[in-house]
């Protein structure tokens, strides 16, 4: 498109919130400060050839030092929420016992920052950094780690709970379980599937008891954070429909129906087997801890996928920087409809969308990121369709705010909205995020 920046005259209902998305580990640095213990993700990104280059995130985007400046740069762009993560390994170094105090204070000074700048705060409680202690002890795959999980949740409750409207629990459980137990390019780096759904089965345990903690102590908005991912058949061969079907019960139907239905799909739990780990580890009482009503559910999506008979899966649409990412708005449509028609009209949140850019930095100081505009502008146009189809959105992140620490592929990706000079640490509004700021301004794409 010549000109990704022409209005389409889309406008969203009143009241929508637009906003920004990152994480702790991603943006903070001050890895060894105030306290702070270490994570899975320092251990992983310190072990010599799991991370790009071998980056880490012990300086990242130095957030930790720069939250005052970048709260100052996310009212320049308007934003109306800002969604962040609490670092466990923060509040508690060693995953237990009693909360440290200097590491809370960080997250309330950024909170109270957040209001007096008039930004909705939206924190999630775990993205991705366990406490390397409770690695030790087994991680996810043992059990009384999601209980450790709910002490945790209920501290940070205490000491935060009523500030912040809406809290998310666990980033993407499905991430955790396929590229930290399956894939393995993700702390802890295991390749191990019949541990990978048992994990899968403690987070979303983990979830539940961190809804009631905060149900105990808190008058606060709460939800579970998927990555959701549309699955298409590639024809319509028995075959292709019935693989995609499965395919669709490990990428979408775990998740929301143990959430919203009380129930595992029946489907995935046979393919798994009645002697697997995670069906011989599901024990009486924990769907219903684990389908404690919600408030709302926080959508991110990124990519469909186009499922061939064999249940492997093609590429159809194009490609982004991200290997793993084809770029299809339709998607983002198609799964915030079916959420809504399979699940109700249980209020939803979009928590990241986003696709890493090529930065072009121009002589005169300014930083173009090609493509980003007309994606952002597409899903956005897409979010719209979905309202006017009747699904009860009401806020949309960004992914990211910042350019980060990408996980496994270190800095060398570009996700933010604003460019950072790592050398330097200065922030640059890229060009989408002036154009971000026009539609924040108008509520309109
Ligand atoms: C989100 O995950 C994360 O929440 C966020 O922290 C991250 O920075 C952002 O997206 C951008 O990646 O298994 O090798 O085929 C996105 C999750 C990443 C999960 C890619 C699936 C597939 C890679 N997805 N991953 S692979």
């Amino acid at each position: 498109d010549p000109n990704p920046e022409r209005r389409l005259g889309l406008r969203f209902p009143d009241g929508f919130r637009w906003g920004a998305a990152t994480s702790a580990y991603q943006i903070e640095g001050a890895a060894k400060e105030d306290g702070r213990g270490a994570s899975v993700w320092d251990t992983f990104s310190h072990t010599p050839g799991r991370t790009r280059n071998g980056d880490t995130g012990d300086v990242a985007a130095d957030h930790y030092h720069r939250w005052a400046s970048d709260l100052d740069l996310m009212k320049d762009l308007g934003l109306r929420t800002y969604r962040f993560s609490i670092s466990w390994p923060r509040v508690q170094a060693d995953g237990t016992g009693k909360a440290n105090q200097r590491g809370l204070d960080f997250y309330r000074r950024l909170v109270d920052g957040l209001r007096e700048r008039e930004i909705e705060p939206m924190a999630t409680l775990f993205h991705w950094d366990l406490p390397q202690a409770l690695q030790d002890v087994g991680g996810w795959e043992n059990r009384d780690v999601a209980h450790r999980f709910g002490d945790y949740a209920a501290a940070v409750f205490e000491a935060l709970g009523s500030a912040v409207p809406v809290w998310l629990t666990i980033n993407e459980p499905k991430t955790v379980v396929q590229n930290g137990y399956l894939g393995g390019h993700h702390a802890p780096g295991l390749r191990d599937p019949e541990a990978a759904y048992l994990v899968a089965h403690h987070l979303q345990l983990a979830h539940g008891l961190a809804v009631r903690a905060l149900r105990a102590s808190a008058d606060a908005r709460i939800g579970p954070a998927f990555n959701l991912h549309p699955c298409y058949p590639v024809d319509d061969s028995p075959e292709a429909l019935a693989a995609t079907h499965l395919y669709d019960g490990y990428e979408n139907r775990l998740y929301l129906d143990s959430v919203l239905r009380g129930a595992y799909p029946r489907d995935v739990l046979d393919d798994l087997g009645p002697g697997s780990r995670m069906v011989r580890g599901i024990k009486d009482g924990d769907l219903a801890v684990i389908s404690s009503p919600v408030d709302l559910v926080a959508v991110q999506y990124y990519t469909p996928y186009y499922v061939a008979p064999s249940g492997d899966t093609e590429v159809r649409w194009p490609t982004s920087e991200a290997f793993w990412q084809q770029i299809f708005p339709d998607g983002l449509f198609d799964t915030l409809t079916r959420i809504t028609r399979d699940y109700g009209p249980v209020p939803l949140t979009i928590t990241e969308n986003g696709l890493p850019c090529p930065d072009v930095l121009g002589a005169d100081g300014t930083v173009d990121d090609p493509g980003r505009v007309e994606f952002l502008r597409d899903h956005f146009a897409a979010a719209h369709r979905a309202i006017e189809a009747g699904v009860p959105l009401e806020s949309y992140h960004v992914w990211s705010l910042l350019d980060n620490f990408e996980w496994a592929e270190g800095y060398e990706q570009r996700w933010g909205l604003v460019y950072v000079d790592y050398p330097t640490q200065r922030r640059t509004l890229k060009r989408s995020a002036r154009w971000y700021q026009r539609v924040i301004r108008d509520n309109e794409v």
